[in-house]
């Protein structure tokens, strides 16, 4: 390949039979819809030629807050092939959220719902953005409009592995959220060595044409977007796709399947249908988990129902996928091949990660501290925060993940903790200090804290405690309610409490271990 555009990539490994069908899904009306590579390749083609057509300076970025569909992941396919930069919005985020990533990328393009148009237009046409579309997630909009008047033949933008192709921001533990910038060698680097390491075939499998994938996570997020579109594309793979997840959507989908990847909470809404049984799950060849922790229970759990073993792996926004435990034997680990609960296996072929003390120094085998990773998936830097990318990242080079893990006497690496204060709900991530900062400005307030606390079905969600400023008196409705008026519905505390103080420590710092204590019992 003479350039590094990641869409040329992964257009070379379309079958060779472009009639073939790459992607089934249903209409919002329950209509059966049916894309074949070739449809992928001229509406990529025609939307490519549409930002063209707009004369954006390199470099652009095209921030994008649709529903789920495939002409979404269709736009994304063609801001790679015209070398412009993704910048993908969870579709819950609200007005002041929006702002901020506008205001924050400044993107040449925005796109946004149909229904959204008002609200999204105004607040990019006043941040500068030049050119707002729609795109429905019933292919109605102005972006499929304009991009059928263009052709449907267009040749894929030079880029060089070093160019960006995809900013996702990942929420700051003080202050506002970063961009992770994303280059086209990180994403295809990681992509391959995921193809290789989790043993994609492009023959055999249900219809002899090798592994389907069923694709149900939402698409604004490195799992739903990078692992899962990148692992299919890239093995000319068939996916079986989904809108929304509906446990038994999925379920009926398996027996013409065989990769299913999810976050937890997935798998635990799976587990509670009672059709998961091994017969249902026979034609499958490999299910994934990550994006949050997998407890040891659900894991045995699936082994027990299904038959089958999950492969947990780990990652971030801002190195795609780290670690994972073996598909098959790995010869670098002394051809290990057992896929352990409760671990995350083996760094990824081409990643560098070990464990320090709080001086930057290595630790022994089996002793818990700090994780770093290096390789090259590991992104470029916050986008324009020279200073915090420097932060995190060592004077050796090496990336600081915050999150807390040891690698034990046989090469598996477990992540037992996190020195950010992040909740992981569901799979989404929630900084305490944004929705603190959110209480703290109501009236009335003096102070408050949130914390993660277990819960059954979304692994762990946040508990607000709250203080009142002296004399004032607060309704914890009333501040969760404020609070959806203002925020992603994710990140709202499942709970809030008022009460007259925080605990604290002898320097006077919350503690939030004993917040987390009290309330651990609260969803059991
Ligand atoms: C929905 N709700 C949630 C969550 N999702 N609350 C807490 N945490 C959540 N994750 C709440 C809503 O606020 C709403 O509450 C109620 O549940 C119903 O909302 P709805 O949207 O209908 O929920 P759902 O469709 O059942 O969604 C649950 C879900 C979804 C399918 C588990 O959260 C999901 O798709 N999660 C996957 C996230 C993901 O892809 N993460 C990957 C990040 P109310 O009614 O009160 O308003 S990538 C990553 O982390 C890294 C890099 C990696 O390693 O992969
Ligand atoms: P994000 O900011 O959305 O990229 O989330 C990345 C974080 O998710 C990581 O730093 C980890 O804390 C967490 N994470 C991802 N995969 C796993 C996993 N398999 N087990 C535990 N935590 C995980």
């Amino acid at each position: 390949m003479s350039h590094h555009n990641l869409f040329s990539a992964l257009r070379a490994a379309f079958p060779a039979d472009l009639s073939s069908t790459a992607v089934e899904t249903t209409a919002p009306d329950g209509t059966p819809l049916f894309y074949t590579w070739g449809d992928l390749d001229r509406a990529s083609a025609r939307m490519a030629n549409l930002l063209a057509s707009l004369k954006l300076p390199e470099g652009s970025r095209v921030a994008v807050q649709v529903e789920k569909s495939v002409e979404a992941m269709v736009l994304y396919l063609a801001t790679l092939r015209a070398g412009y930069v993704f910048l993908p919005l969870n579709t819950a985020y609200q007005s002041a959220e929006i702002e901020y990533f506008i205001g924050n990328a400044e993107p040449g393009v925005v796109v946004c719902t149909p229904g959204n148009f008002g609200w999204v237009s105004k607040i990019a046409f006043n941040q500068g953005t030049g050119h707002v579309f729609t795109l429905g997630d019933d292919r109605t909009g102005s972006l499929l409009e304009r991009a059928a008047h263009h052709s449907d033949v267009h040749q894929p933008v030079q880029k060089s592995a070093d160019d960006l192709a995809a900013i996702l921001y990942t929420s700051g533990t003080t202050g506002r959220s970063k961009g992770a910038m994303l280059t086209h060698g990180n994403l295809l680097s990681n992509a391959v060595t995921l193809k290789d390491y989790w043993g994609w075939t492009a023959t055999g499998g249900p219809d002899g044409r090798g592994d389907v994938l069923i694709h149900a996570l939402p698409i604004f997020h490195v799992h739903g977007l990078f692992v899962a579109i990148h692992g299919a594309l890239i093995n000319g793979s068939k996916m079986i796709w989904f809108a929304k997840f509906d446990p038994k959507a999925v379920l009926a989908a398996m027996p013409r399947a065989t990769v299913f990847m999810g976050v937890p909470t997935l798998y635990v809404r799976l587990l509670a249908e009672a059709g998961l049984t091994k017969d249902a799950a026979k034609n499958m060849r490999l299910f994934i988990a990550g994006s949050a922790p997998l407890l040891i229970e659900t894991f045995t759990e699936w082994q027990r129902r299904t038959g089958h073993t999950i492969l947990e792996r780990y990652g971030m926004s801002e190195t795609i996928m780290l670690t994972s435990n073996p598909y098959a034997a790995d010869k670098r680990h002394a051809g290990q091949s057992e896929r352990r609960g409760a671990t995350v296996g083996f760094p990824l072929p081409g990643v560098g990660l070990r464990v320090v003390d709080d001086a930057n120094k290595p630790l022994p085998v089996g002793e818990i501290g700090n994780i770093q990773v290096q390789g090259p998936n590991v992104f470029k830097g916050y986008w324009r925060m020279p200073e915090k990318t420097k932060e995190e990242f060592t004077a050796d080079g090496w990336f600081k993940t915050g999150d807390v893990g040891k690698v034990d006497e046989r090469d598996y690496v477990s992540i037992v903790g996190r020195s950010k204060d992040l909740i992981i709900s569901g799979g989404y991530n929630v900084y305490p200090a944004e929705i603190e900062g959110y209480i703290n400005d109501m009236p009335g307030v003096a102070e408050s804290a949130l914390v993660g606390v277990p819960h059954p079905d979304f692994g762990e969600v946040g508990v607000a405690v709250v203080i009142a400023k002296p004399g004032a008196s607060l309704n914890p409705d009333a501040i969760v309610a404020q609070l959806k008026s203002q925020l992603a519905n994710f990140k709202i505390p499942k709970k809030c409490f008022v009460v007259p103080e925080l605990p604290r420590n002898t320097m006077g710092k919350v503690q939030k271990n004993l917040l987390r204590e009290q309330h651990k019992g609260l969803f059991a």
